[in-house]
């Protein structure tokens, strides 16, 4: 009796509540989980890409602040572009394609914003973006040129 009287001291009994040790173990969890994911992102350059707005409205493309519709999207050879689309339609879904190189992005409803990570490839040329289902009307030319 008299040795578990003088042990308590030493070792607090709030420590061994499960309650606490539970929360112990989910925060050691955390922050593996969370370093797990947060390396690869630390692994990138750590220039941030050129940020191209285009928004989508009126069944057109166009860059943020003109109002030329479904402009061509210059892009230097090699670089690496965020392309931010923004659906200013109301009551249409919108799509940006680049068909050429696979980059999609689907389905944005109306008041919403997305982005796709484009690397644009060494080759000079020019492809061709488009809305999916209004590339009739939303469509126009990406011109990739000499980074020179
Ligand atoms: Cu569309």
């Amino acid at each position: 009796m008299s040795i578990n009287h003088k042990r308590s001291p030493e070792r607090p009994a709030w420590l061994w509540e499960p309650a606490v040790r539970i929360a112990g173990l989910l925060l050691v969890g955390f922050a593996l989980a969370s370093g797990v994911v947060l390396w690869p992102l630390a692994a990138e350059p750590a220039a941030s890409p050129r940020e191209i707005v285009v928004v989508a409205r009126d069944m057109a493309f166009y860059l943020q602040g003109s109002a030329a519709p479904n402009p061509v999207l210059t892009l230097r050879a090699g670089e690496t572009v965020r392309v931010i689309l923004r659906n200013e339609d109301k009551g249409f879904m919108h799509s940006f394609e680049i068909g050429a190189w696979g980059k999609t992005v689907l389905n944005l409803k109306a008041g919403r914003s997305t982005s796709v990570l484009i690397e644009v490839p060494n080759q000079p040329g020019q492809h061709e973006y488009t809305c999916r289902p209004h590339a009739a009307m939303m469509k126009g030319v990406v011109d990739v040129v000499s980074a020179n």
